[in-house]
């Protein structure tokens, strides 16, 4: 009898101990380490600077004289500072735009700050911006505009030369570089060494970018790069700062390149993309890229930022958002004090997350195994994830808040290290004892934040009721913020 029971009290605790279970092999396509830290950063800070500050235009010729390059009062410290205050974890500098401008002392050319009264041809704007993101934390990340109006070798195959030079000289002499942003504009009429004519490019072939890219690679191993094609992060095709409700952060890269026409693509992305290339989504804080006193009074409004944050970091894609310094060198007051009531606005969207260490339930989990159970929805913990099965591609999760709370913004992640999969999912709260839908939506990704009219409720379901692979989400959150319309 005794041996009975002993046995039954062993079988018994074999059974509660949760047997060792495989995790789900990845699905497509997948982020690299350096694509995820990009992620992460959700919200960046990008700064258009150059001679154009001071002529007034968007594009320059090419053929301003370095001479009214003079910032009267240039401090980067500043820069980053608001920068930071905002939330932004980095920040991305127009090192040369389409004009030709160099704001470093390139030695491959005179048309840069060397030869502008600033700081008596001495100073160099990488490098005190470099400095600053040092000192405040910050990352770093360059553009270098492939065009180039100035140059008088632009068309013919030696520009390239030229481009690979400058591109090593900025991404040796300053330090971790983590953004590498190759613009999509090009060719065109410029001055070009005072030919002043039209060039045109194949943008298929002229810039060889495989071997650009290499260039990246072996300098900055960790530094992600930005095209209409990736290789890393893709152009959102547009300039709205919108990815598109529906975003993948999957593409078949070959099928694009920077300046390439098909961008009405890049908002959604592909869903059977055989690369991983997010989106991000760069928008002006003004009309122009530039600062132009005559917009000052045109800066976007905290609704504004407040609704491209949405449709940006909202739809899994990260907010580059662009903050012009002025003529004295500084980010105009107008934009920061936009800036500074929109961080305000943002923290009070998220203040208190309602889902947070609650009860969730889940109609199956992988393998009935804890290590997959519904519970790691609201643990706070990014590693620790709920899936399903392989064969099974939806499933329901349930999270008892504890009694009734007034709810109008969720949060979902996918734990996209093993792939982005759900493709469509719906949101239900407990109404006076029936489900009522509250939201609903398509890809999730990284992340997805939605907004819906306010509920007292004490329970909220998600659904997802379509995915190309068993689901896997790793984080939900609920709020109560202030009522609005995002
Ligand atoms: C565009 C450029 O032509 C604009 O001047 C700006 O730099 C924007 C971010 O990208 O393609």
């Amino acid at each position: 009898m005794r041996l009975f029971f002993w046995v039954l009290f062993i079988a018994l605790i074999l059974t509660s101990c949760d047997k060792q279970v495989d995790p789900p092999a990845a699905y497509g396509p997948i982020p690299t380490d350096r694509q995820m830290s990009w992620q992460k950063m959700e919200f960046i800070a990008f700064f258009h600077f150059t001679t154009n500050t001071f002529t007034g235009l968007e594009w320059g010729y090419g053929d301003e004289s370095p001479e009214i390059f003079n910032p009267s009062d240039l401090d980067c410290r500043q820069w980053v500072r608001v920068a930071k205050e905002a939330g932004m974890k980095g920040v991305i500098l127009t090192a040369k735009h389409h004009d030709g401008f160099c704001l470093w002392p390139s030695a491959y050319t005179s048309h840069s700050v060397k030869s502008s009264p600033w700081k008596d041809g001495k100073g160099d704007v990488i490098k005190e911006l470099a400095e600053a993101c040092e000192e405040y934390d910050m990352k770093l990340g360059l553009y270098l505009s492939p065009w180039d109006r100035n140059s008088s070798i632009y068309g013919d195959t030696a520009y390239i030369t030229y481009y690979r030079n400058q591109l090593r000289e900025i991404l040796t002499n300053y330090g971790d570089i983590y953004e590498v942003w190759f613009d999509g504009a090009n060719g065109g009429d410029g001055y070009y060494g005072g030919a002043r004519e039209v060039r045109r490019i194949d943008r298929t072939t002229y810039y060889d970018w495989k071997h650009t890219q290499e260039i990246v690679r072996e300098l900055q191993p960790n530094a992600v790069m930005f095209s209409d094609a990736g290789p890393d992060v893709r152009w959102v095709g547009n300039e709205h700062g919108f990815a598109g409700e529906t975003n993948w952060s999957r593409l078949n890269g070959n099928d694009f390149y920077p300046g390439s026409p098909n961008h009405m693509e890049l908002p959604s992305g592909q869903e059977n993309g055989v690369d991983w290339i997010p989106a991000e989504c760069d928008v002006s804080i003004r009309p122009g890229w530039f600062y132009h006193e005559a917009q000052d009074s045109l800066v976007k409004t905290v609704d504004d930022l407040m609704q491209i944050y949405y449709n940006s970091v909202g739809r899994n894609g990260t907010f580059l958002l662009n903050l012009p310094p002025d003529k004295t060198g500084q980010i105009n007051k107008h934009d920061v004090e936009v800036l500074k009531a929109f961080r305000v606005a943002l923290d009070n969207e998220f203040v208190d997350n309602l889902a947070a260490g609650k009860e969730v339930s889940a109609d199956s989990w992988r393998a009935e195994n804890k290590e997959y159970a519904a519970s790691n929805l609201t643990d706070e913990n990014e590693e620790t994830y709920w899936c399903t099965d392989d064969e099974v591609l939806s499933g329901v999760v349930t999270i008892d808040l504890g009694g009734q709370m007034e709810v109008n913004r969720i949060l979902i992640q996918e734990y996209i290290i093993l792939g982005q999969r759900v493709k469509a999912f719906v949101v239900e709260a407990m109404l006076d004892g029936s489900w009522e839908e509250v939201t609903a939506g398509t890809t999730i990704g990284y992340k997805r934040i939605l907004s819906f009219p306010t509920v007292k409720t004490e329970k909220v379901r998600l659904s997802i009721t379509a995915s190309n692979a068993s689901p896997l989400l790793n984080n939900i959150e609920l709020y109560r913020a202030p009522d609005n319309n995002r």
